[in-house]
């Protein structure tokens, strides 16, 4: 897809525009998202493109909340749908969790875009169920098209993962009790503030993780995964991404 050898030092980076880019030409991903993607990319230069150890604690914590729930929802936009959207089918599959599709620039052709996409990238076989068109339920608080949720699935979702969006959102869904997981390069946004377990790390490679330790974490008992839950420290966690950001370890 990416005329670029994988042995570029900035393969990574060059593919995941590349992605972005394709999205917006498809309808997927929206205009602003090219911005967005711009401003993940100066955090993650900083982290120095990797998944610092603390991230990773917080994947494993994540999926051990993920197991625990009983309605578990990731919520898609149309940056994910075009950076990672059969490693987010995989994650779903791997927790027993819809996917719901939630757009701030909510547009009927850009919901079924994205529908259409995740069912592209093996939704169905999967046996995930994509949501988001019904919108039959709103977040309170709220008052743009982030608010129009399913009624199944956002709406009476006890865990909900939300990658990389802005932050308004992420405090009205923890104002009605819904615990969430946030995935964000940004260790200052409002969204990983307010998370129950913020993930710093690109969605492209926190999304992958999270379904390893879901699998890892299978055989597990309740009791061992409340343990990971609780003793996992959203403070700490954010301090230690600002740290590795502030250390500036650049290779
Ligand atoms: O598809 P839509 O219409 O729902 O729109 C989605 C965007 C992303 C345009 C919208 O939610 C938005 O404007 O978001 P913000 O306010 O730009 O916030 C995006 C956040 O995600 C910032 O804190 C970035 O640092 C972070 N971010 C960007 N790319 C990545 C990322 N975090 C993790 N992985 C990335 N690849």
């Amino acid at each position: 897809e990416l005329d670029v050898p994988e042995s570029h030092p900035r393969y990574q980076s060059l593919l995941t525009r590349h992605r972005i880019a394709e999205g917006v030409d498809r309808g997927i991903t929206s205009r602003q998202g090219l911005i967005a993607e711009g401003r993940g990319e100066a955090f993650d230069y900083l982290l120095g493109e990797r998944t610092i150890p603390s991230a990773d604690d917080a994947a494993r914590a994540a999926a051990a909340l993920l197991r625990l729930a009983d309605r578990p929802v990731i919520s898609v936009n149309g940056n994910v749908a075009a950076l990672v959207p059969g490693e987010t089918v995989d994650l779903a599959a791997a927790v027993d969790a819809d996917v719901e599709v939630n757009l701030f620039d909510r547009t009927d052709e850009r919901m079924r875009a994205i529908v259409a996409h995740f069912r592209d990238h093996g939704a169905d076989e999967a046996g995930v169920a994509v949501r988001g068109v019904d919108a039959d339920a709103r977040i309170p608080g709220l008052d743009h098209e982030r608010a129009k949720v399913d009624a199944d699935g956002i709406g009476s979702a006890d865990v909900v993962v939300v990658p990389l969006e802005d932050g308004d959102r992420a405090a009205a869904l923890a104002a009605m009790g819904t615990s969430e997981v946030v995935i964000d390069l940004n260790p200052l946004s409002r969204s990983a503030q307010v998370a129950t377990v913020p993930i710093v790390d690109n969605v492209i490679r926190a999304v992958p993780t999270v379904a390893d330790h879901a699998r890892d974490l299978s055989g597990a008992s309740r009791a061992e995964l409340k343990r990971l839950v609780r003793e996992f420290d959203a403070e700490a966690a954010l301090a230690a991404a600002e740290d590795a950001i502030r250390s500036g370890r650049l290779e």
